[in-house]
């Protein structure tokens, strides 16, 4: 079995390094260097990345990039880009970057291009959202469509949510999205209630169509839509699919024709950008869709080629990695100033702790260090009204990323200068904090002093991007997950599997007939258990 991570030289290092590091204040690291704040920045792909608040020397960014060295990232990106099973528990490999490779590409997986099939996708769903933006998709009496209700959960639900939301801006207003995801019948009814099944169409999104809630929820959907329309052929003009498993999308009434398809090489979480996006394309139209895949594209020519050092998601990565495995930092914030973008945090979660929730190396070794973090966030201002206070003078150390864009899409008066005044106050005021001298030189009594007292040294990074535009979007989605690569990478995790989603998936359907039984069932979970079913059964549902 393959040594731990934490057992090489590279990591050792950091180890000692961390003694003197620990003492280190971001107010001495910048008042003993004044190059800094401009010094320790990187960009690429309009991304302008200041990572000079984190409490990093020289010295600790050297000894970051020998542990990516030491754990050959250049050969595992290369690896996962040539198409290579690295999702080992699986037998799969890990290709979201084909999905925006350009037309023309040869990525070879079993020996076949894999990237012909990524364009035709493409091209039809294209050419499908063409028809239902211009109104040529009728309905079944003939009406256009005027809203989208999107089922699908986890990675089939929170890319095109936070997409359509990021992307509103660009959308046809004229068409209504909506995402239905739960289970919870509430979920389903207030979706439909005031929608006309005439003029709705769902897109039934699942990777294996087979996922309980989905499919639970497309089923009521039929219902609620044959209620209305009546005839069973109306099916095929309201329900389309996006899924790999053509039997069972045939098995539930929609007409193959109406299938996008995709590919066991693409996980859930990393399929915004593919047929998975459907109800993005509808929103922006295939020129706009193509601009963010571009912005991938371009993220990920950078991650392939760019030197450690000048590499966003390599440092990133790897400064994470020195808060949650050095450190011992729990979470990440990520602090978008950018309403727009208020469900990225949300689609972080599932990105980085779905992949990173991992506590045995790949050949099985159960880690010593710390994996994925908790990744969390609001969008600002928002967040400084509520949970600031503690990343400011709590307990805990919370690395944040800051997510900023010079150019608002809706200028309205003064308002974009206060937003952007409170980022870098933010980032400011995290990392130099005040100190006890300062607060008394405001008069303040001496009792009073130790509360009004900031320590400052909380690291951030800013990321400051123009403007958010489609190309923007995807270039940031595409940072995180090669940010995601890299930690999964240095902590020698499988950053592509995802058993206790599965281990979910097939725990509820045990108990679904025993809550359901006419008689009563003969429990045999442990005593809780038993008796919180019996208790629900009680009252009579
Ligand atoms: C993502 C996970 C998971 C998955 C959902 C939905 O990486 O595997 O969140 O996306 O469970 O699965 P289906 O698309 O198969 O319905």
């Amino acid at each position: 079995m393959a040594e731990l991570p934490s057992k090489r030289p590279a990591w050792a290092a950091l180890q000692s390094h961390l003694a003197s590091a620990k003492n280190l204040h971001l107010r001495d690291l910048f008042a003993g260097d004044p190059g800094r704040g401009t010094r320790m920045t990187a960009e690429a792909v309009g991304i302008y990345l200041d990572y000079s608040k984190n409490r990093v020397t020289d010295e600790t960014l050297k000894l970051l990039l020998a542990l990516a060295e030491a754990s050959d990232l250049k050969g595992r990106i290369h690896a996962m880009f040539s198409g290579e099973k690295i999702n080992i528990t699986e037998n799969r490999a890990v290709l979201h970057t084909a999905l925006r490779a350009p037309e023309g590409a040869t990525i070879t997986v079993d020996g076949k291009n894999v990237v012909p099939e990524v364009h035709a996708v493409l091209d039809a769903m294209s050419a499908f959202a063409d028809r239902v933006r211009s109104g040529a998709w009728k309905g079944f009496t003939g009406k256009p469509i005027k809203n989208v209700v999107n089922i699908g959960i986890g990675g089939s639900d929170l890319g095109p949510v936070m997409a359509n939301e990021a992307l509103r801006f660009y959308a046809k207003r004229e068409l209504n999205f909506r995402f239905l995801s739960n289970v919870d019948g509430t979920d389903f009814a207030e979706t439909v209630r005031d929608l006309d099944p005439a003029e709705t169409l769902f897109i039934v999104c699942s990777k294996t169509f087979t996922t309980q809630e989905t499919m639970t929820n497309a089923e009521s959907a039929r219902q609620w839509s044959l209620a209305t329309l009546k005839d069973k052929a109306s099916v095929a003009k309201h329900f389309v699919a996006v899924s790999t498993n053509a039997a069972e999308v045939t098995k539930f009434g929609i007409d193959t024709a109406n299938m996008f398809g995709f590919w066991d090489w693409v996980g859930g979480r990393y399929s915004m950008d593919s047929a998975v996006g459907l109800a993005t394309m509808l929103a922006l139209g295939g020129t706009q869709f193509r601009e963010m895949l571009a912005g991938f594209r371009a993220m990920d020519e950078h991650f392939r080629s760019a030197p450690f050092e000048k590499n966003l998601p390599v440092i990133m990565g790897l400064l994470s990695v020195w808060y949650g495995s050095f450190f011992g930092a729990e979470t990440v914030a990520v602090l978008p100033y950018d309403q727009y973008l208020k469900r990225f945090p949300a689609y972080l979660q599932q990105l980085t702790m779905e992949s990173n929730g991992k506590r045995v190396t790949l050949g099985g070794a159960e880690v010593d260090y710390q994996t994925g973090s908790v990744y969390w966030g609001e969008p600002g201002t928002n967040g400084q009204h509520s949970f600031y206070q503690l990343i400011h003078q709590g307990t805990k150390l919370i690395p944040c990323d800051f997510i900023a864009f010079c150019k608002s899409l809706n200028p309205v008066g003064r308002h974009h200068d206060l937003l952007m005044a409170n980022v870098f106050a933010q980032a400011e005021a995290l990392a130099f904090g005040k100190t006890a001298e300062q607060v008394k030189a405001d008069k303040v009594p001496d009792w009073l002093v130790p509360h009004k007292t900031f320590p400052g040294n909380r690291p951030s990074n800013v990321l400051l991007l123009e403007k958010l535009t489609p190309f923007a979007l995807g270039s940031l989605v595409a940072l995180y997950e090669h940010i995601v690569f890299t930690q999964g990478v240095v902590w020698d995790i499988g950053s592509f599997d995802q058993w206790g989603v599965e281990l979910g998936k097939v725990l509820a359907s045990r108990i679904v007939p025993e809550l359901e039984a006419a008689a009563e069932p003969d429990l045999k979970h442990d005593t809780s258990t038993n008796a919180l079913i019996k208790r629900y059964r009680a009252a009579g549902r």
